[in-house]
């Protein structure tokens, strides 16, 4: 009898650290996607797991004989849900999810319909083995009291000693992903899933005490940076804007890729491409956002900061002192207003807004939401700006206004009577309404631009339009490749990146900037164009229109694009060819990219900019 519970409970044991293993790896696989080059690789990634599964599960025997079998099916449960929760999160993201994720999940409306969009039938598979083992413990009742002290560490040890060959092998691999890394990625490729967390748990905790131990000489290494990264504005472009209204769009989730695009032989912004004729167009202009999307390309603008590398600046750094587009333009005059047909909590905006300087927010409680005028998170992007036509009334001149639209928003849901295109026909409804919302968008921007001109707003203001970051995330790669009728290489997925700038200021002719520049360059050149020069501010941003800018992109984990070179999941390529280079070719650049996160970082977790007030 003896013998026989002792076997049960280490067979129970074994049986759920196999079971738990295996299935990390089945999801690496074929739920994630990853895929090492090398042999070596690919054994990394197969024992990654092994190690802290054998540890979690392990806990078991420290516990009474009644605990022990309910906490190897809890930890079973627990890494399942950690398994699960980032499968759902890299469906769309392709990234992993964050410990700040879980803290602004009620900034972001919780679980709506893109959430139920990334659910799959196939995903019931993952739970298979909970029901296995919760029918082992029932059907066996193993007891743990019977395992010795001996075991319980031969237990820690094998643990121990297998994270340690594993870490081991990953040196040998590659030592480069040892250093800071801000692409998770890579990291749990390297480390396996469950170190992932413990390590972003651990730095978490480390970055949160930030604030409080950082002096004034902490500013001087940054502000020092970006002195020398000041570029002066070019003579005919500053100023050429002085006192004119500020008209800010965020189009929502709209990439490059569909201007001047027809798909079943239409065009999918056909008011945009007419807008191009007399308006400044920058066709290599990037996204830089990261887990905090929208709001994201809101920090970036406003500020000239990178956004952090996980969770929300906008849900975890309202309490900072920043020096943002709203505050320095009330220096000038200027009256700020940002409008969004959406809660105002959502991404924390209404906290937010405040911190960075806006005097008003005009959230869905300024508007007239119906069931029948909204759509997926919000009100409809027609009726939005209806509506902030006459909002615009309320507020003195000259202006900063933001308007957030938001119908192109993943899922892309449309009710048939807003749609002016014929959806695609590939296999991805996410791709084949995505082109149908972004035509909508269209409609609706140029209505807005109709009713600014009978305000007579046009010919006093600028108004520039950016896409706030991707809509179609690489897991949609293949309809997207069947929809545009190209296939994509690596160096074209970081293309893919790029989202359309306009900047219309009256009386200007078209034209189109080549430009490598991304989102956080727009605060100099904003300020710049309204004649207010930024030398001696603190930002990562260079003016599009100067004459010396460098023409570099820095994406928030790391890789970067510059005229010539594309850096990406550790490769570095020539841009125009698309051939891969000796990494050297990349590797100062890869330097200053990290340094210059590295920075930032320094800025926005020390809250550093207080100390140049
Ligand atoms: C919601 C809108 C969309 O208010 O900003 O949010 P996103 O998911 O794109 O960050
Ligand atoms: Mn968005």
């Amino acid at each position: 009898m003896k013998v026989k519970r002792k076997q049960t409970s280490f067979r129970l044991y074994g049986w759920t650290v196999i079971l738990l293993w295996l299935k990390t790896y089945l999801v690496y696989k074929l739920f994630i996607g990853f895929s090492r080059d090398t042999l070596l690789g690919e054994l990394i990634l197969f024992i990654s797991p092994i190690s802290s599964v054998l540890l979690l599960i392990g806990f078991s025997f420290f516990f009474s004989k009644k605990i022990h079998a309910k906490w190897i099916l809890v930890m079973n449960i627990i890494g399942t849900a950690i398994l699960y929760i980032n499968v759902l999160y890299y469906r769309f993201y392709i990234d992993f999810v964050t410990l700040p994720i879980l803290f602004q999940f009620k900034n972001v409306g919780g679980l709506g319909p893109s959430t139920l969009e990334l659910i799959y039938s196939a995903d019931t598979l993952l739970f298979i083995d909970i029901a296995v083992i919760w029918w082992l413990i029932r059907k066996e009742r193993p007891q743990a009291e019977r395992i010795t002290e001996r075991k319980k560490h031969l237990i820690a040890l094998v643990a121990l000693l297998l994270f340690a060959a594993h870490l081991g092998l990953v040196k040998l691999n590659n030592p480069e992903v040892f250093k800071v890394n801000y692409d998770r990625k890579t990291i749990v490729a390297n480390f396996g899933i469950f170190h992932y967390h413990m390590y972003d748990l651990y730095r978490q905790s480390l970055l949160s005490t930030d604030h409080v131990f950082a002096t004034d000489k902490d500013v001087k290494e940054a502000s020092d940076y970006t002195a020398q990264k000041y570029v002066s504005p070019h003579p005919t472009y500053f100023g050429a804007a002085k006192g004119k209204n500020v008209i800010l769009i965020s189009l929502e989730s709209t990439q490059s890729f569909v201007i001047n695009k027809k798909v079943n032989g239409e065009e999918v912004t056909p008011f945009l491409n007419e807008l191009m004729n007399e308006s400044y167009y920058f066709n290599n202009f990037y996204h830089q956002t990261a887990q905090g999307k929208t709001s994201d390309s809101e920090f970036l603008i406003d500020n000239s900061l990178y956004p952090l590398s996980s969770g929300s600046a906008f849900v975890r750094k309202t309490e900072n002192e920043y020096n943002a587009l709203p505050a320095i333009l009330k220096g000038s005059g200027y009256y700020s207003a940002a409008f969004h047909g959406n809660d105002k909590t959502f991404w924390n905006r209404d906290v937010m807004y405040e911190t960075l300087g806006y005097d008003r927010y005009f959230s869905k409680e300024d508007y007239q939401v119906t069931e029948e005028n909204s759509v997926n998170y919000g009100l409809k992007d027609i009726p939005f700006f209806e509506q902030s036509l006459q909002h615009l009334d309320e507020i003195p001149q000259p202006f900063y206004a933001k308007f957030l639209t938001l119908t192109n928003h993943f899922p892309f849901l449309l009710d048939q009577k807003d749609e002016m295109i014929t959806e695609l026909e590939t296999e991805e409804g996410v791709v084949n309404r995505y082109f149908t919302t972004v035509r909508y968008e269209d409609e609706a921007v140029r209505r807005f631009i109709e009713g600014l001109k009978k305000k007579g707003l046009y010919e006093n203001s600028i108004i520039i339009m950016y896409g706030d970051h991707y809509g179609i995330s690489n897991s949609y790669t293949e309809a997207l490749e069947e929809a545009l009728g190209e296939s994509f290489t690596a160096v074209d997925q970081i293309e893919l990146q790029r989202v359309p700038l306009f900047i219309h200021i009256p009386g200007e002719q078209g034209k189109v900037f080549h430009t490598t520049a991304g989102q956080i360059d727009l605060k100099p050149t904003i300020l710049h164009l309204l004649g207010i020069d930024t030398k001696g501010t603190v930002q990562f941003g260079q003016d599009l229109f100067s004459k010396n800018r460098e023409q570099l992109v820095i994406f928030r984990d790391g890789e970067f694009v510059t005229e010539e070179l594309v850096y990406t999941e550790g490769v570095c390529y020539d841009k125009s060819s698309q051939t891969k280079l000796p990494y050297g070719n990349c590797k100062e650049t890869v330097e200053i990219a990290q340094k210059e996160l590295q920075l930032s970082d320094q800025i926005v977790h020390g809250d550093l900019l207080r100390f140049l007030k």
